[in-house]
């Protein structure tokens, strides 16, 4: 009798245990999705990107993606830097139907080119500022302090506060996994040797 009693508890346990596994795996599933790349293969950069649904402040969410990382890769927040990645990203879902995902972008106050609403605008990666794709009427840094970017799910682009839409509701992130962008000094020395090598060999 004793020893029934106690099959059943030690069942009745384990039976309860998978359960609190399973919802453990679930509400961690939920936070991140599954990271997708762009294959150099199909005209990519071969970088990744997965989507949180973290709700947090642009500065919180920034350090949240620098603390990530996927196969050996640093993550920071997304940069789309050309229509081909922007439209790489929807072609994916990148952007779950009706979220928004903060982007790596804000505005530097002390850049010498700044000014409201559209100018100092600079990527976490240092990369040129030299793609945009806002939204119609963006950015327009209404009603005040619109200093960060974030991303649709059908791929434009808005400013808003840190805090997030109306100053309350963060948006959810974009994470994107890439070797460490060269300094652009030391690309443009690659540049040069590679040019010297090329006169070198037309010599011959
Ligand atoms: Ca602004
Ligand atoms: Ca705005």
């Amino acid at each position: 009798m004793m020893l029934m009693r106690l099959r059943r508890l030690v069942r009745a346990v384990s039976l309860w245990g998978v359960v609190v596994v399973g919802l453990l795996v679930f509400t961690s599933g939920v936070a991140g999705a599954v990271p997708v790349q762009w294959t150099v293969e199909s005209g990519g950069n071969g970088n990744w990107y997965e989507f949180f649904e973290n709700h947090l402040e642009w500065d919180d969410a920034n350090t949240f993606a620098a603390s990530q990382t996927h196969e050996g890769l640093p993550g920071h927040l997304a940069t789309v830097t050309s229509a081909n990645e922007g439209a790489f990203l929807i072609s994916v879902g990148a952007i779950p139907a009706g979220n928004i995902a903060w982007l790596g972008a804000f505005q530097d106050l002390s850049a010498p080119d700044f000014s409201e609403p559209g100018e100092g605008w600079r990527w976490v990666t240092d990369e040129p500022w030299s793609y945009q794709n806002w939204g119609s009427g963006q950015p327009d840094n209404q009603p005040f302090d619109e200093n960060f970017v974030m991303l649709s799910d059908l791929g434009w682009w808005n400013d808003l506060p840190a805090e997030g839409v109306n100053f309350t509701s963060p948006p959810s992130l974009l994470v994107e996994y890439s070797s460490p962008i060269p300094e652009p000094s030391t690309a443009l020395l690659l540049g040069v040797g590679l040019a010297g090598l090329g006169i070198r060999r037309r010599r011959r």
